[in-house]
């Protein structure tokens, strides 16, 4: 497992990622230049994620998965221009520039996100309409709405006079680990796992989404390295729940490290084919932006 280089993998798979959605987004009208701004750049760690999964699920053909884990880039971009909005987090920074609201303004920034949402279904569906790209769109279609990401961000925006350790995992569970956790499962069903495998990976995924969310939090007090118009301690002075407010810094490394070794366990009871995924999950718990 030690000889996986993790940071060449990232960036060989990122700029895999980066090449397609330019190709996405070339030759269309002006809008897709604007919605563009806001796609480029960014940590692709969802993407990534669906073809480390297909990959480690026996799958070989990048042109089959690409479409699918570009959409879920464009989903995830989507939610981070309405959560910078003025009646969401109201955040003039995003991806070391200025925000889509600050950038245009906020009704292009909201027809942005509305556009990418769209777009990333047609990816979904681009070329044939088999089986799996049925079932991933509704697998994503289910995790990114209200039983989801919808839902997570409805919480995180009510009124949380007392946060407690339950409100901040139901929150943390729909607004970031269901995203990741279906990712990985996209990457599965497009490579034709079992259905044990896909919903066994969909947990593991949790976990992992579980940390990633961990991780953002710790890193949103102690500061990102290399993110420019970051400011640490944000979501603490904005009021928003988050794992240190609740636990210390300490508490929610630790935490952060225990979900860490469940997402771990669970991706190795599927055998060394899935290393990747393990050592992927270390970059999480690690990272340092
Ligand atoms: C239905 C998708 C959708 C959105 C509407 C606005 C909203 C509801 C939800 C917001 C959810 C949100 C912003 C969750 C935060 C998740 C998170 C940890 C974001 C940071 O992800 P990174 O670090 O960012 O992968 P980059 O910029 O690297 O892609």
């Amino acid at each position: 497992m030690q000889d996986i280089d993790i940071i060449t993998y990232l960036k060989n798979k990122k700029e895999l990622v980066d090449v397609a959605l330019g190709k996405y987004f070339a030759d269309k009208n002006s809008f897709f230049d604007t919605m563009y701004y806001s796609v480029d750049s960014g940590k692709r760690i969802r993407p990534i994620l669906a073809i480390a999964s297909y990959e480690s699920n026996g799958g070989r053909d990048i042109d089959a998965i690409m479409p699918v884990a570009c959409g879920l880039e464009l989903i995830h971009t989507y939610s981070l221009i309405h959560d910078d909005l003025p009646a969401m987090d109201n955040d003039d920074f995003r991806r070391g520039k200025a925000s889509a609201h600050k950038q245009y303004n906020e009704a292009i920034a909201i027809l942005s996100g509305d556009g990418l949402f769209a777009y990333a279904f047609e990816l979904f569906s681009m070329g044939d309409t088999s089986d799996e790209k049925l079932a991933v769109i509704n697998a994503v279609s289910e995790v990114v709405g209200p039983k989801g990401v919808v839902y997570g961000q409805v919480l995180d925006i009510s009124e949380n006079e007392r946060p407690q350790p339950k409100m901040l995992r139901r929150i943390h569970l729909n607004k970031t680990a269901k995203f990741i956790a279906v990712s990985i499962q996209a990457g599965a069903i497009m490579a034709r796992a079992t259905s044990e495998k896909i919903a066994g990976l969909y947990q593991a995924g949790i976990c992992l989404g579980m940390l990633f969310q961990y991780t953002d939090d710790i890193l949103d007090v102690v500061g990102k390295k290399g993110e420019l118009g970051k400011t640490p301690g944000k979501d603490k002075a904005s009021g928003k729940i988050a794992a240190p407010g609740i636990y210390g810094i300490e508490g929610a490394r630790f935490r952060a490290a225990r979900y860490a070794a469940l997402a771990k366990g669970k991706f190795l009871r599927f055998g060394s084919d899935f290393n990747i995924l393990v050592v992927l999950t270390d970059f999480v718990l690690n990272r340092t932006y």
